[in-house]
């Protein structure tokens, strides 16, 4: 049943009233495109992009303490501390499509799920951030895109930028992997302008509120765009050479496909992971870079395998975590047992 229209309505009326807002999101495409449709509409605020943690925690408080917002917006994380809401008394409006929370114990808070009224609802942040602000349309588009979700306002989209889809358009993994899919080619880029430290994050996403059509960024027209694409270009260099290593490593009868790479500086894992599956669907896709003495996997399944039960047999007896959604999670494994952690995993797939 969504969020529902007056909820909206009244997401949109604190936004209205607001003249000092504050918007924590998270660090991936969904979490950002509903940053930068808020930030356009309101024209006014301040966004600090969420890293690493999928937990709002208390340690951004301190940012509130900075900033004296009289709203805040917490876009995308699954997540808020209790030691967060203990310790700020500024209003906050909480949006997410993850597991609903339970926020009854914060009077100041007001948490919006489309799950709470239909629990198969989960459409991403970006979906409501379009309702609240009405767009641009193609940025709520690439934002739902890159959640896995085919918005129902891709019609219009596509009589707006008909050259921007790939031919076939049902399933988020065409809009995003087909190599003509512009759209794809867009949330990669928004993507790959994410990674790095909170400063070149912030940095582009503000160069992002600012462009007004795609093409500025596909076709390089202005210098903002030039900027997008640029960061992107040279992440997209090291991700193909990754890409195609990790293609090399896929064997015929493995019903595995596990590539590993070392690299200090950045994380393409959970990208890798998401490309791969949609080239090998039939696998179980393994991907970890390994970094500090331990592999940090993403682990991805089309349908065919349950990976949380599969992911905690594997962890027992090994130091390391891991979980997430039923076909993706991330693991983190210590190198000495990393053997050990793949023995187990291809012995659950045997059976
Ligand atoms: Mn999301």
């Amino acid at each position: 049943m969504a969020i529902t229209d007056d909820e909206i309505a009244v997401i949109r009326a604190a936004l209205d009233q607001s003249a000092r807002p504050l918007l924590f999101f998270d660090d991936d495409c969904d979490g950002t495109t509903s940053f930068v449709q808020l930030y356009r509409y309101k024209k006014e605020g301040k966004g600090v992009p969420v890293k690493a943690s999928p937990v709002l925690d208390k340690k951004y408080a301190r940012k509130v303490e900075e900033y004296q917002p009289d709203l805040i917006f917490v876009l995308d994380k699954p997540m808020v501390d209790e030691a967060f809401f203990d310790a700020v008394k500024t209003p906050i409006i909480w949006i997410d499509h993850h597991k609903p929370q339970d926020v009854s114990k914060w009077k100041n808070v007001r948490y919006f799920n489309p799950r709470i009224h239909d629990d198969k609802d989960n459409r991403p942040t970006t979906y409501w951030a379009n309702k609240v602000a009405g767009g641009p349309l193609w940025v709520a588009t690439v934002g739902a895109v890159a959640d896995w979700h085919v918005p129902d306002y891709l019609d219009a989209f596509a009589e707006k930028y008909p050259d921007l889809l790939p031919p076939k358009r049902d399933r988020a993994e065409d809009l995003l992997f087909h190599e003509e899919s512009k759209v794809g080619r867009l949330a990669r880029i928004i993507s790959f302008n994410l990674k790095g430290t909170v400063q070149e994050t912030m940095k582009s996403v503000l160069v992002l509120t600012r462009i007004e059509t795609p093409y500025e960024i596909l076709n390089q027209t202005t210098p903002r765009g030039k900027y997008l694409y640029k960061k992107y270009a040279h992440l997209a260099a090291k991700y193909e050479a990754l890409l195609h290593r990790a293609k090399a490593a896929a064997k015929k009868d493995d019903p595995v496909l596990l590539f590993t790479y070392s690299d200090d500086s950045m994380s393409l894992t959970s990208d890798l992971s998401n490309e791969l599956l949609y080239l090998f669907p039939e696998k179980l896709i393994m991907i970890a870079r390994k970094h500090g003495g331990e592999y940090k996997y993403s682990l991805r399944s089309a349908g065919k395998y349950e990976i949380p039960p599969m992911l905690d047999r594997a962890l027992h007896g090994v130091e390391g975590y891991g979980g997430g959604h039923t076909y993706a999670c991330g693991a983190c494994v210590k190198e000495n047992d990393d053997d050990k952690f793949v023995a187990a995993i291809r012995t659950q797939l045997k059976k």
